[in-house]
């Protein structure tokens, strides 16, 4: 073996197999900035190889494009900074957004009133020219669906959909293992699944969405509406000044027996469940992952509804509540993972 005499003779250090040491400090060190432009907040992480988030930084969504460009590079540059105090080397930025998104191009096509001044917008562009990175992008709903595959209960799940919920609805599906993005990339818009005929506006212009019934921004109005008749808090709840009547205000008012905030959520679970069985008959996946803030309080009504109304060959589909914690957030790091580990 020649090896060793001649490490001894040009003291060069022994070449050793790649531990598995080495290949956790990669996994922790390689890592992705992750940005989520939502209905409410603006989100930027560090997330490593292995789905972890190391940082997270998060501001109010501004209200122009101008504002949110920039809040959207400094808080970048703020999260580079902390990598390289992390010792994480940053591959690359994958950015989620509401809105219709060609990711070919890394454009947001249009977005509805959740997003003000987001249609159109190339974001690919300003952002690798300012932070001199590769930038991926998609649509929100989607990237859920990429972490849900790549993380989460999607692993190695042929066909699965997915249904976020927040401010708004957004949705993801996964057929034959990739995403669908359509004919105009307007695929997997599962907010805007229409279940009555007149039914509550939607942000979208339309009505009788699953958004306009059962999103965040659905459940904080009606908390609103009972609020002001009066009928909203009962024994043991109360809402400071300060703070804004919400989602969670309607939830703890069910919880607490209010019949009035009861009815609502059966009413937003039941436009749920019938939006997943109008998707189970579409695209037939196996297994249906329900994330967001309400997921856990929507999976026993989706499964109802499936129960009751889905054709008997769609029923035995799963219904399952994420595990992960940002979905959106990790699925957008994914893009730059899977691209920049690919061989
Ligand atoms: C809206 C729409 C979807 C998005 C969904 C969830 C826009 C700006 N948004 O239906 O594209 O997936 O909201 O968004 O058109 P979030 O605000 O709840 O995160
Ligand atoms: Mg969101
Ligand atoms: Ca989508
Ligand atoms: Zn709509």
């Amino acid at each position: 073996d020649l090896a060793e005499p001649l490490q001894k003779k040009f003291c060069f250090p022994a070449v050793r197999e790649c531990c598995s040491q080495d290949i956790d400090h990669i996994l922790e060190t390689q890592s992705a900035l992750a940005v989520d432009l939502g209905g409410t907040n603006l989100r930027v992480a560090i997330v490593s190889m292995k789905g972890k988030v190391l940082k997270k930084f998060t501001q109010p969504n501004p209200k122009t494009y101008e504002e949110r460009i920039e809040l959207i590079l400094s808080m970048c540059k703020q999260a580079i900074a902390e990598a390289i105090r992390l010792n994480c080397r940053i591959l690359g930025v994958g950015v989620s957004t509401g809105g219709r998104v060609n990711p070919q191009d890394g454009v947001v096509l249009d977005s509805t009133k959740l997003i003000n001044e987001w249609s159109g917008v190339d974001l690919r562009a300003p952002v690798s020219h300012a932070l001199h990175l590769p930038v991926w992008v998609d649509n929100d709903g989607n990237c859920a669906a990429l972490a849900e595959k790549k993380f989460g209960h999607g692993k190695g799940v042929e066909n699965f959909v997915t249904v976020i919920t927040g401010t708004g609805i957004g949705g993801g599906i996964i057929q034959h293992g990739e995403l669908i993005h359509g004919s105009t990339f307007c695929a997997a818009e599962l907010g805007h699944i229409q279940v009555s005929l007149d039914g509550p506006e939607c942000s979208c212009g339309s009505q009788g969405c699953i958004e306009a019934f059962s999103s965040g921004l659905a459940l904080q109005r009606e908390a609103k509406r009972l609020h002001d008749d009066d009928v909203l808090l009962v024994d043991g709840m109360s809402v400071n000044n300060k703070e804004q009547v919400s989602a969670v205000h309607l939830i703890n008012a069910a919880h607490h027996g209010n019949p009035k905030a009861k009815a609502v959520l059966h009413t937003a679970g039941t436009a749920l469940g019938v939006g997943i069985v109008n998707i189970l008959h579409t695209v037939n996946p196996s297994l249906v992952i329900l994330s967001g803030i309400l997921a856990q309080h929507y999976e026993g009504p989706v499964q109802q509804v499936i129960g009751r109304r889905a054709l008997s060959s769609t029923r035995d589909v799963k219904v399952v509540t994420s595990d992960l914690e940002e979905p959106a957030l990790l699925g957008a790091a994914s893009m730059v993972l899977d691209y920049a580990t690919r061989r």
